[in-house]
């Protein structure tokens, strides 16, 4: 096993959140994701690469060890189910909430009840925990449209400022759980490279809470 530690992000949001821990930890990119092709970057130490990948994506290359770190929502892995891989550190960044929601003042929950999601694993647990049958529609982006045109009742996804929400007549209706990112770790990883993914967990949750 090589000594290199590859950590995975996503672009967006993460990558811009996890920047000043990674710095903390020592560890700068040389490469702007935004603007750069590059799907590996390089950074300011020799032996540190970062793979950047769909959010989604990243429980998938950790468990692996395409990776061996990883920055990761946990609506992700709730969905990934978390197999193959340690969740040391909360990181406390790109926080939301994962809902239910609905059309503003909309009917009762009907009998046979829709709800469009990308969390199809999560959404049918949270109604199968309430004794509820539903159809779940597996949607890959833009959920909030399914209930304009009669494609689902309810939909299931995260939430932040409730804008986008707002702005298709809909609401939150039911709070499934609170959202905020964490630090993944491959399993072997842990073990084979022990001493260099502690001290970057240790660095990492050091830096987590302070405004540095
Ligand atoms: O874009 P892609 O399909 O590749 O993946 P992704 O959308 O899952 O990635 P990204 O980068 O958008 O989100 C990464 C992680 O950020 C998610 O897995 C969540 O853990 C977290 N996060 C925090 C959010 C939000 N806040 C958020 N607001 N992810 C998505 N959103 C969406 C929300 O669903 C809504 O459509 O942003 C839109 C705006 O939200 P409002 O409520 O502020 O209007
Ligand atoms: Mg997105």
């Amino acid at each position: 096993m090589s000594n290199t530690l590859t950590i995975a992000l996503s672009k967006g949001r993460i990558f811009k959140e996890t920047l000043p821990l990674l710095a903390h930890a020592g560890i700068v990119p040389v490469d702007d994701p935004e603007t750069s092709r590059k799907l590996i970057l390089d950074t300011n130490q020799a032996d540190v690469k970062l793979v950047i990948i769909r959010a989604s994506d990243v429980p998938t290359y950790v468990q692996y060890g395409a990776a061996d770190l990883g920055v990761a929502g946990k609506d992700v892995l709730m969905e990934h189910g978390g197999e193959g891989l340690y969740e040391p550190v909360d990181l406390n960044i790109a926080r939301c909430k994962l809902m239910v929601a609905g059309p503003v003042g909309g009917a009762a929950e009907p009998e046979h009840m829709r709800i469009a999601t990308k969390y199809v694993h999560t959404t049918r647990r949270y109604y199968a925990e309430r004794g509820r049958q539903v159809e779940i529609i597996k949607l890959y982006g833009s959920m909030e449209l399914a209930p304009l045109v009669g494609l689902a009742d309810r939909i299931v996804d995260v939430v932040d400022t409730g804008n986008t929400l707002k702005a298709n007549g809909l609401e939150p209706l039911e709070h499934i759980a609170d959202i905020s990112s964490r630090l993944v770790v491959n399993k072997a990883s842990m073990k084979m490279k022990h001493e260099r993914v502690k001290e970057f967990i240790d660095r990492i949750a050091e830096a987590v809470g302070r405004s540095d």
